[in-house]
């Protein structure tokens, strides 16, 4: 094929894809882009990643290099609750590939029980949930429309860790980018499906912007 039409558009577009995953810092003791740049190191090339719908999924996507065909599972429609189960799923199609499904705290209540689906059947996903505490994305879209109006987006979340216990799998928390890789190892290690709760600030609510920063855009440019 003749490329010579969009060659010099070709290392630009290259360098904006490279420049996108240079990590940004984002408040809190959780960087989700270095998370999830450690699992784009770590997982092997074949490993399944499923999400639902939530601002969580963006660093996933951003920052998460997929390298082969069939490597996302993920709802084109953003469907929420869809990563819990499809990582059971893939995890019993492929049983010697790694799954890792990710979800948020709102997504994972949608479909969370399937966690005892998981542990009857011997299925050894990791299970990731980022719990900020509220439906992110929802909270999103009040403070870029409505700023300080918030309604309903607030969660109060059980102890995931502890819940992932009660259904036989093996659970944990992070609280710092620097203790996920050993919770990682460890999940692995434990021989049964798992799940890692990584409670993140609510303040870090894009992989770029704040949730303060989303809010106060709002006003100004109302004013
Ligand atoms: C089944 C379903 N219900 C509602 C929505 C609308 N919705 C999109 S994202 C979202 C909140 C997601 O919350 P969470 O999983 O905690 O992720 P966060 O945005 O906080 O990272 C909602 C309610 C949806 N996409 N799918
Ligand atoms: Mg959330």
């Amino acid at each position: 094929m003749d490329s010579s039409a969009w060659a010099s558009e070709t290392p630009v577009a290259r360098a904006d894809y490279e420049a996108l995953l240079k990590p940004l810092p984002t408040p809190g003791s959780v960087q989700m882009a270095e998370v999830v740049g450690w699992l784009d190191q770590q997982l092997p090339d074949d490993a399944i990643i499923t999400n639902g719908a939530g601002n969580y999924a963006t660093w996933v996507h951003r920052y998460y290099r997929y390298k082969g065909f069939r490597t996302c599972l993920a709802p084109t429609c953003g469907s929420m609750g869809y990563g819990v189960p499809a990582g059971v799923a893939a995890k019993l199609v492929h049983p010697d590939r790694t799954v890792v499904s990710v979800s948020g705290d709102g997504c994972y209540m949608m479909h969370g029980q399937e966690l005892a689906t998981a542990v009857q059947y011997g299925v050894n996903t990791i299970f990731l949930v980022v719990n900020n505490g509220m439906f992110g994305t929802i909270r999103m879209h009040q403070e870029r429309e409505y700023p300080n109006r918030i309604s309903a987006t607030d969660l109060r979340n059980p102890d995931f860790a502890a819940l992932a216990l009660a259904y036989g799998a093996h659970g944990e928390v992070v609280t710092r980018t620097e203790d996920f890789a050993g919770a990682f190892e460890r999940a692995k290690a434990s021989g049964r499906p798992a799940l890692i709760e990584i409670r993140v600030d609510p303040e870090a609510l894009t992989p770029a912007r704040s949730l303060t920063q989303i809010r106060e855009a709002a006003i100004a440019s109302s004013l």
